[in-house]
């Protein structure tokens, strides 16, 4: 039977990863970070199926003993600090986990003598391409991160490559654009707008503030890109891969999306931090802005081009962003009630 490690298995892609490779008849491990309260939501459904040891990106020695003690094929290092915003706000953390949990991860990797035998997964990022340089992005644009998150994943993505290079391990990266689902955490934008419009829409929440509605990006399916993650190892040599749905909408035009599956009839009046979208039925303000939710530089746009991952993986995704805005609007509905 293979054996799978995931660190961030509590987390959105982890929770989607786990049922993929129990699927495929895999004995999965999981990395769980203690915590006070129980933060196993997303798995509780598949719990007994996992085998789940605590461990941190931070504590190199916690990862040297599960890489020895469990001997996994692959590794997916889905861990990670993953909120941008939050990154401008404790940037060393970050750095920590998201790149040095890298390298300790694949230093545990050599120094269990494992080098040759296991597949690394590497969750990078869309964020490498922040400021970007071309349109649309793919594995030869360059790269210009725009935040403590971005940077740290750099790094990331950097020692994946040497340590292909220098080592021959099979360590691969996935750039996965912006990828959301029911199970997305509820800070980043489309949750907080799917949920929190559905509870306007049943009289449990006045408005939701936001900042950048006009940033744009290129949203897919979790499930759909945690496929691609499995694809990628299952490559003989290592690589990287883009993986993304090549089209691209603004953040007010996945609101305006969600507005009209909620049958919502709106007026957007105003310019700026000013601006506002007016419930017509009740006369009342739905949507507002702060500048308590814009970053301190902003990845403005982000469009993929996955054409090496439909090929070469032949990969694609399922899924386009009306279901996705559907699935996570009926989800919020069914919880709330
Ligand atoms: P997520 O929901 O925020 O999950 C992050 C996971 O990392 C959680 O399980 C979290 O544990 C764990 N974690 C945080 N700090 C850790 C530490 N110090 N040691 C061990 N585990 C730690 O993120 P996601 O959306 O599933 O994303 C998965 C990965 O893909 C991340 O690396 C993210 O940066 C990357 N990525 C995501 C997207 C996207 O659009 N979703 C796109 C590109 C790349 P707790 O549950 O205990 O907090
Ligand atoms: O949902 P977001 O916070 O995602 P962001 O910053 O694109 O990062 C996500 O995708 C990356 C891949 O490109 C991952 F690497 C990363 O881990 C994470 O999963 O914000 C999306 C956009 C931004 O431009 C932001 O400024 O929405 C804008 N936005 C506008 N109002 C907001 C808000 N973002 C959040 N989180 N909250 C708002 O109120």
């Amino acid at each position: 039977m293979r054996k799978a490690l995931i660190s961030g298995i509590t987390g959105q892609d982890g929770s989607y990863l786990a049922e993929i490779l129990l699927d495929k008849g895999y004995e999965v491990h999981g990395i769980l970070r203690r915590s006070s309260s129980f933060n196993t939501s997303r798995i509780d459904h598949i719990f007994d199926q996992l085998k789940l040891h605590y461990g941190d990106l931070v504590d190199s020695q916690s990862l040297s003993s599960l890489v020895s003690d469990i001997k996994p094929d692959e590794i997916y290092n889905l861990g990670a600090q993953s909120h941008v915003k939050v990154s401008f706000e404790i940037p060393d953390y970050t750095a920590q986990v998201d790149a040095l949990g890298t390298l300790r991860f694949l230093e545990a990797i050599r120094s269990c003598g494992l080098s040759e035998t296991v597949k690394f997964y590497q969750a990078s990022t869309s964020e490498l391409y922040g400021l970007v340089q071309e349109v649309p992005q793919k594995e030869t644009t360059p790269f210009y991160p725009r935040s403590p998150y971005g940077v740290a994943k750099l790094y990331g993505y950097w020692i994946v490559k040497n340590y292909r290079e220098a080592y021959g391990l099979h360590a691969s990266s996935g750039i996965l654009f912006n990828h959301e689902s029911p199970r997305r955490g509820e800070t980043f934008v489309t949750k907080k707008i799917t949920k929190g419009l559905s509870r306007i829409k049943r009289g449990m929440q006045e408005k939701i503030t936001l900042g950048n509605i006009y940033a744009k990006r290129d949203w897919g399916h979790a499930k759909d890109f945690c496929n691609a993650m499995w694809l990628i190892l299952q490559q003989e040599k290592p690589d990287d891969y883009v993986i993304s749905t090549d089209q691209q909408v603004s953040v007010k035009d996945f609101i305006n999306m969600c507005l009209e599956i909620l049958g919502f009839s709106v007026e957007w009046k105003g310019e700026g931090i000013n601006e506002v979208c007016i419930d017509t039925k009740t006369g009342k303000v739905i949507i507002d802005i702060s500048k308590k939710y814009f970053r301190p530089s902003e990845v403005e746009t982000l469009l993929g081009d996955s054409t090496k991952a439909r090929k070469q993986l032949n990969w694609k995704p399922t899924y386009n962003l009306k279901d996705l805005a559907k699935e996570m609007i009926e989800y919020d509905l069914e919880e709330i009630k």
